[in-house]
């Protein structure tokens, strides 16, 4: 098999360069930076859209950093449920994070910890963070009740979550114990950690 992953892991390409680590893969990383894959003509040639990550599988070309941990889960049968009830919650985990969190997450996180401190806005950070707690207590009664997210082992559902949401660990961590609990369990990982040293 050959798989080429595009984009840098400080970029959502992470997620897909942990998937791919925790799936013991291989792969070619081409670790295109998000400030210019977009001007880029040959990557367009690859991703239309011109966004990281995307993945050539034999050449199979696939954008989205979530469909993509799906499709190379389900492909190698790891961390991949074998029933389709199972399935069903990875889908609804992975469209939840996707839809309830991202991007209310994104806009407290750049105005926390990404863009340069001269850039960022207390008040966009404070009213990402409102938008933040409805769900995040939903995760957090979800993982009182099971240490992972789906069935009783580390899995594709944990992980697109976690790769959403991992700066998370460090907002209002007493208040929410499970979530900061599990997202430790998750982000300490040796491929978590393998692939985030990834250019
Ligand atoms: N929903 C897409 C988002 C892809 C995306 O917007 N990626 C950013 C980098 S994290 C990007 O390519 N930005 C450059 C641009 O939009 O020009 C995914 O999860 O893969």
């Amino acid at each position: 098999m050959s798989l080429i992953i595009y984009g840098t892991s400080r970029s959502r390409a992470l997620r897909v360069l942990w998937m791919a680590t925790e799936l013991g893969l291989e792969f070619d990383h081409e670790p295109l930076d998000w400030r210019d894959c977009r001007q880029n003509a040959a990557y367009r040639l690859v991703n239309p859209a011109g966004t990281i990550p995307s993945i050539s599988d034999d050449g199979f070309v696939l954008a989205e950093s979530l469909a993509i941990n799906l499709y190379l889960a389900q492909k190698s049968g790891m961390l991949w449920p074998g029933n389709a009830k199972d399935q069903a919650l990875t889908l609804q985990w992975t469209l939840w994070v996707a839809t309830s969190l991202e991007t209310a997450y994104t806009q407290w996180a750049s105005h926390t910890y990404w863009l340069p401190e001269a850039a960022r806005d207390a008040a966009l950070a404070a009213s990402a963070a409102a938008q933040m707690q409805g769900p995040l207590d939903h995760l957090e009664r979800a993982l009182a009740r099971s240490e992972w997210l789906v069935g009783t082992a580390f899995s594709a559902a944990d992980l697109n979550v976690a790769s959403v949401i991992s700066v998370v660990r460090r907002f209002e961590r007493e208040k929410r114990p499970n979530v900061s609990n599990w997202l430790d369990r998750c982000c300490t990982r040796p491929a978590f950690q393998q692939a985030a040293k990834r250019p």
